[in-house]
């Protein structure tokens, strides 16, 4: 009966929060293959150089592949999803040859870390508010990305949405547009029904991934992926995959773009949120003014984004990537300019965009 109550109480002011949806998942490493798999992908070295992925307990098992590990006493997971769509068109819709593609989850003007973790913590105090009622001892935690959690994992088991083949997860009513936060609660929670996978024969997202990233239903070699090698790939870009990273600057939504579960005119609704309103220059971006950008205007333009993770180089690095993929030989002066700086990671991708501009069997 008081689980019951906490667990209403946890739902409501998820709502009152903000929150569009939300659910509890048990803690049952036993019944959750998809922990057994997350092991099976780091040992496969799909992670790539996200040693933070790789971290592991002093007794030798991966951090992430038991919440335990995090919190000893987690016996139940309350977990939230805010929708961050907008009502604008879709990368595989957009080809300017002057314009770049920032991801649709960057184009607002709050990092999401930084909009649900005060929205989470209004829900742990209304749930720590029922429990000292029932004074009832409760630990809780709140995480958005920032604890060794995998959250989707926990989303799937609340009954937020499935894992599609491309990884996301996807409700069947609001699409997978969709921000997690996760907050770990000591109590044994009612749980509610793990999504049912809805994606049936399915395969667009496997299809359109330019860089074959998703190598079989819901596994993703995120060394592939151009959401990783344009946020959180430091360095050199392998050459071989620059040519299909086409427009992107960074992160990628194409296997969510092409999602049926993404249709406009059936699911995924536009936010009304303010902080996620996108903001003008960053949906398809002019890869000049990127280009041309001063390392101040960078820290100014991005202060608060979540585009600061790719760092200034960074983001240069892609945009030279995306101008030599353009076509548009107008870039050939910028390019130049920026093969001959300081940085030299920048300076060879530059390079590359110019032979790949003036040479098109690249
Ligand atoms: C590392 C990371 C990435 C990496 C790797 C992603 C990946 N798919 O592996 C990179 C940089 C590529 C990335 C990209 C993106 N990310 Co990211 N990312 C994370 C992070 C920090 C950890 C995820 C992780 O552990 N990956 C490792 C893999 C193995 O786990 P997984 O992706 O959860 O995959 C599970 C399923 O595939 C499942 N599974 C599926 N099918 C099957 C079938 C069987 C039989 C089994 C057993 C298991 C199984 O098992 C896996 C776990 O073992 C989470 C936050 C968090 N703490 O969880 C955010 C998170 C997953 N990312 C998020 C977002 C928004 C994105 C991007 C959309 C951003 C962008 N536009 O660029 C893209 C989406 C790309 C994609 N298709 O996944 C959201 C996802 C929201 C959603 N609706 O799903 C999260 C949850 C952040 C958040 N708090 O909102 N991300
Ligand atoms: S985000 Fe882009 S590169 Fe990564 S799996 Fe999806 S389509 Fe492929
Ligand atoms: S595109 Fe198709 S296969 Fe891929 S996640 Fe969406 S429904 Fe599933």
């Amino acid at each position: 009966m008081f689980a019951e109550e906490i667990a209403k109480a946890a739902k409501q002011a998820a709502i009152e929060a903000g929150f569009d949806l939300a659910g509890i998942a048990p803690v049952r490493n036993e019944d959750m293959p998809e922990l057994g798999a997350f092991i099976e992908w780091v040992d496969a070295g799909r992670a790539g150089e996200m040693k933070y992925l790789e971290s592991r307990t002093e007794s030798g098992q991966l951090r992430r592949a038991s919440a335990a590990h995090a919190a000893p006493w987690v016996r139940s997971m309350i977990v939230c999803a805010l929708n961050y769509s907008a009502d604008t068109p879709y990368s595989v819709d957009a080809n300017d040859p002057e314009r770049g593609w920032i991801s649709r989850y960057a184009w607002g003007t709050k990092d999401y870390h930084d909009a649900l973790l005060p929205r989470l913590r209004q829900v742990e105090a209304a749930v720590r508010q029922v429990a000292a009622a029932q004074n009832t001892e409760i630990e809780t935690r709140s995480y958005v990305d920032t604890g060794p959690i995998l959250e989707r994992v926990y989303a799937k088991y609340a009954g937020i949405g499935w894992i599609g083949k491309n990884t996301c997860i996807i409700n069947q009513k609001m699409g997978s547009w969709l921000f997690l936060g996760v907050i770990l609660t000591s109590l044994e929670l009612p749980a509610d029904t793990a999504a049912v996978d809805r994606c049936g024969s399915c395969t667009r997202c496997i299809d359109a991934c330019p860089t074959h990233a998703i190598v079989s239903p819901g596994k993703l070699d995120a060394r592939l992926c151009i959401a990783y090698l344009t946020i959180e790939k430091r360095g050199s870009v392998p050459e071989e995959l620059r040519a299909d990273m086409g427009h992107h600057i960074f992160g990628c939504d194409i296997c969510q773009d092409v999602c049926p579960w993404n249709n406009k005119s059936g699911n995924a609704p536009p936010t009304s949120l303010p902080e996620f309103q996108p903001q003008e220059r960053l949906f398809h971006p002019d890869l000049r003014w990127l280009g041309q950008m001063d390392e101040e205007t960078y820290r100014k333009t991005f202060r608060g984004s979540p585009v600061k993770r790719a760092k200034y180089s960074g983001l240069k690095r892609n945009v030279a990537i995306a101008m030599g993929n353009s076509g548009n030989k107008s870039f050939a002066a910028d390019l130049q300019k920026m093969a001959t700086g300081e940085d030299t990671v920048v300076a060879e991708h530059a390079e590359w965009a110019l032979s790949k501009l003036t040479d098109e069997s690249r």
